[in-house]
């Protein structure tokens, strides 16, 4: 058996989101999105934060290219505010030079200093003027927006920027913000939380509408700018690692793999083989919608790799009984306890994340034997610390849990592409810095860098930043 090890040219680094890092909101003409109209809802965000300020890379981008310079970092993964560059989003609208400018020089900044960009075309940040025609939920319009929106960007960037990520998560954008309601826009049944939305259509014709642009813009980047930028392009799906509550009920087992289906194969079987999983059209009929053949032949086959983010994972048992209308996870219980009694990962202070390696390298082969062995980028690994913000300066940039995470999971990626034959090829880490978590507000850390949120944002790298490029430089070899 070969030693366990990753490609010598094998692409890590970090990973950021614009509105969780950048701030300056209305600076230079940019548009509000989404997100800075649903902080001013009063109880939407842990201590009303918003990102207002956020870590102010839109003011300290060099510092942040420093940051990843220091630490050997070889990519960095940002994503780009749509409102920035079109304040109000539409096809018609003007474009603002100036928020484009901030994004060329970010670039510019990264390649001098021998960094490689992704970019991410749209990590949650709607422009609020969509709103104007129902945003995520009006196909027509809002497809032809973001194609018009990623033409103008690949014009801007693409003579340097290689790796292109259509959507990040729209797994996140359509649950959590169409069903539960717990992110921007905030539309949910549930009506404590909003006078409007309806969870049990709603997310799936987001989710829809989603990969129809995701197909629209890789058309366009593959027709017109492709042959002679010579990028990649694709969409990153979020998952976590599934193991049966009992591993002795077939049911639960089951259950497992109609989970994965109805959280990754939802987006990653229309873009392989051009329809939704079986699993899902048979639970949830007609509120799931239909493609047109000319939206299947624009969405199948339109990654030229998988974008993957991975957290943790759940213990799955079934249910009995009709699911409910709303239901999303596929009729099933998602618990952090097996039937034994024991935890699935130690706890952190994300409710939702508890470390569990072993189920990354399965994930892995999970997707790599499902969508015929695509050429993967780890988009987001990473882990927040229970408790972390509560304590000293000094002892938070002692982040102990963080270095054990990463080590265990980067093992786990390396032992994946080493014995199970995965075609892994880069991995950023979530996150270059602390940031701000969407409703968890500023509570939540994922940085390998603390940020001084009470004195000026100044930015602080903490043990694991130090250790990553020891950890990767241990595996990265000649295979
Ligand atoms: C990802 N969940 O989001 C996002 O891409 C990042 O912007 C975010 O900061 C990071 O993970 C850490 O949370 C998720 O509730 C948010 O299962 C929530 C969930 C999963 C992913």
């Amino acid at each position: 058996m070969s030693r366990t090890s990753l490609p010598k040219d094998f692409l890590w680094g970090f990973a950021t989101a614009s509105y969780q890092v950048e701030g300056a909101p209305a600076e230079d003409a940019r548009g509000d999105s989404i997100w800075d109209v649903f902080c001013r809802i009063p109880g939407k965000i842990a201590g009303n934060e918003n990102g207002d300020i956020a870590c102010d890379s839109y003011h300290r981008y060099k510092e942040d290219v420093k940051l990843l310079k220091d630490m050997g970092a070889r990519a960095y993964r940002f994503s780009i505010s749509w409102s920035r560059v079109i304040p109000l989003g539409g096809r018609e609208d003007p474009v603002n030079q100036k928020g484009l400018q901030y994004y060329i020089d970010l670039v510019d900044e990264l390649l001098a200093n021998g960094i490689e960009p992704m970019v991410t075309l749209f990590h949650w940040d709607l422009p609020q003027g969509l709103e104007r025609y129902g945003g995520l939920l009006n196909k027509e319009e809002f497809v032809a927006d973001y194609a018009q929106y990623s033409r103008i960007i690949f014009q801007a960037l693409g003579d340097k920027v290689k790796y292109w990520v259509t959507f990040n998560e729209p797994w996140c954008s359509s649950i959590l913000g169409y069903n539960e309601g717990v992110f921007a826009p905030g539309r949910t049944s549930n009506r404590s939380k909003s006078s409007v939305g309806d969870s049990s259509t709603e997310p799936w014709l987001v989710g829809h509408n989603l990969l129809i642009a995701h197909g629209a813009a890789v058309k366009i980047y593959r027709e017109e700018f492709k042959p002679t930028q010579k990028g990649q392009i694709g969409i990153t799906l979020n998952g976590d690692w599934v193991e049966p509550w009992d591993p002795e009920d077939p049911k639960d087992i089951e259950a497992c793999q109609r989970k994965l289906e109805f959280a990754i194969s939802w987006f990653g079987d229309v873009v392989y083989f051009g329809d939704y999983p079986e699993s899902m059209r048979k639970q949830l009929g007609d509120r799931l919608p239909r493609f047109t053949p000319e939206e299947k032949d624009l969405v199948q086959g339109s990654n030229d790799f998988y974008g993957m983010n991975h957290y943790c994972a759940n213990y799955i048992k079934h249910r009995s009984g009709e699911p409910e209308p709303e239901d999303y996870l596929g009729n099933l219980e998602s618990l952090l306890v097996n039937k034994e009694g024991q935890e699935i990962g130690p706890v952190t202070q994300s409710p939702w994340l508890r470390p569990h390696a072993v189920g990354f390298r399965k994930l892995l082969k999970w997707i790599s034997d499902r969508y015929g062995r695509p050429a993967i980028y780890v988009t987001e690994n990473g882990t927040s610390l229970k408790g972390e913000n509560d304590l000293s300066k000094e002892e938070i940039l002692e982040d102990d849990f963080r270095v054990w995470y990463f080590k265990e999971y980067v093992t786990a990626m390396a032992e994946a592409y080493t014995h199970d034959d995965v075609d892994v090829r880069g991995y950023m880490a979530w996150s270059l810095m602390d940031n701000f978590e969407w409703a968890e507000g500023f509570e939540t850390r994922f940085g390998v860098t603390f940020v001084d949120y009470h004195n000026g944002q100044q930015r602080f790298p903490k043990k694991s930043a130090k250790a990553m490029k020891g950890l990767f430089d241990s595996l990265m070899r000649e295979s």
